[in-house]
């Protein structure tokens, strides 16, 4: 996401904010329950008024406007409004059952909650597993619940490897996997992480499920890519060796480095990691996008914190540079990365 694709705010997601802002959570809450009360369904409140409440809250920590404290502030009533709305939400019978869990890296637990509910509101009964799923831990879970499909939340692309990991656990059992959330919607990255379908929103959801309960699913094959996969063992070998190399040669290369606090030093050296990471995973998926939206992401936020797009155009060169050979795609996603900054720049 990017400072540029601004959220349309609702006048109800401002007053919702609105109220949050001046410490008053029960009007918040009062304003989301009114709605209820005047005819809404639960999945109208989160789409029309929750969900946009929070990607406001995304853009406005992400312009420096808000702080993490104030995020957080505003998701516990978000949560809190979840919790409340469940009571006006249908029970679905146990044939309906699903299992939903977010992806094992993923601590964004309440884009998860609100699809959840909004399922429910279709006719889901769903078991929600929550936050951070390692894959080991559920196979017991799901031989108890035998739910006909699995569904699983990422919103991080950083945690969508774990996707794959639950995505077979799933399978091990012969159960099929839709998997939503800001990561997956509008591409096509569920395939090469094995999983059944992947969908924006929770209505697709819901249209796939019923053609899967209404004939047996052809399970999906994790799609390996040997040649992605030889590269990323390689990073993941070599990963502290790349970047101590990388952040020596971006000192030489940028002279203001050498006034840098050791703040701003640790920020540098965390970044490039960062950068790494997304290459992994963008590996992974077979998905330029994911490194190239991240690049113009992270060069939104650090312009907002004063810091000019060159650094991060010498950071992408300077890791294509120290990138060894046996490395071609990954040189070629940084590279990828360095013409998004240009485009953007001009
Ligand atoms: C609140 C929040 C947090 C909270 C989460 C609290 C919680 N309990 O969820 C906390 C503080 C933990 C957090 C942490 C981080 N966050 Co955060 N977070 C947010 C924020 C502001 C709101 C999330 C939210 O509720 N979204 C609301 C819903 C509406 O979003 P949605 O994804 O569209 O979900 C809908 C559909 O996708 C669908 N859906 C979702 N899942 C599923 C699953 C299925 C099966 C189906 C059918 C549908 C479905 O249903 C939802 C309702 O319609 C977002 C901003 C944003 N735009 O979302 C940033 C955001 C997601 N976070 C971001 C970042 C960077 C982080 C951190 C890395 C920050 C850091 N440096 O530590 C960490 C990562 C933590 C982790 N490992 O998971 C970035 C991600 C950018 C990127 N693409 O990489 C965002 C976009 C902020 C920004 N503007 O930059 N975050």
């Amino acid at each position: 996401m990017t400072s540029t694709t601004t959220t349309p705010v609702t006048e109800d997601a401002e007053r919702f904010l609105d109220h949050i802002e001046r410490a008053d959570a029960d009007a918040a809450i009062d304003q989301a329950l009114d709605l209820v009360r005047e005819g809404w369904r639960v999945t109208d409140v989160v789409r029309d008024l929750l969900a946009p409440a929070q990607r406001t809250v995304g853009e406005r920590w992400a312009a420096g406007r808000y702080t993490v404290a104030h995020e957080h502030l505003v998701s516990g009533v978000v949560d809190d409004v979840l919790g409340l709305l469940a009571v006006h939400a249908p029970r679905p019978g146990p044939e309906h059952t699903l299992a939903l869990a977010c992806a094992e890296g993923e601590w964004h637990t309440t884009p998860a909650r609100m699809a959840a509910l909004c399922l429910r509101d279709a006719g889901w009964r769903v078991q929600f597993l929550g936050g951070s799923l390692p894959a080991d831990h559920l196979a017991s879970t799901l031989a108890h619940l035998a739910p006909p499909a699995m569904a699983i939340s990422c919103t991080l692309p950083l945690a969508l490897p774990g996707v794959a990991t639950l995505a077979d656990a799933a399978h091990d059992q012969q159960i099929p996997v839709v998997v939503g959330g800001a990561a997956v919607a509008a591409t096509r990255r569920h395939v090469r992480l094995g999983a059944d379908g992947g969908v924006g929103t929770v209505e697709e959801a819901v249209d796939l499920l019923r053609t899967w309960l209404d004939q047996p699913v052809e399970l999906q094959a994790t799609a390996r890519d040997v040649d992605a996969d030889l590269e990323r063992a390689l990073l993941t070998s070599t990963r502290a060796h790349l970047l101590d190399h990388a952040y020596r040669r971006l000192e030489a290369e940028l002279p203001q480095m050498a006034g840098y606090t050791e703040r701003q030093r640790h920020h540098t050296r965390q970044d490039l990691d960062y950068i790494l990471q997304f290459v992994d995973v963008a590996l992974a998926v077979e998905d330029t996008s994911l490194l190239t939206s991240f690049v113009g992401w992270l060069a939104d936020l650090l312009a907002a914190r004063g810091v000019p797009p060159a650094v991060l155009e010498r950071s992408l060169a300077v890791l294509r540079y120290v990138l060894p050979d046996e490395a071609p795609h990954a040189r070629g996603l940084l590279q990828a990365g360095i013409e998004e900054l240009r485009g953007r720049t001009g």
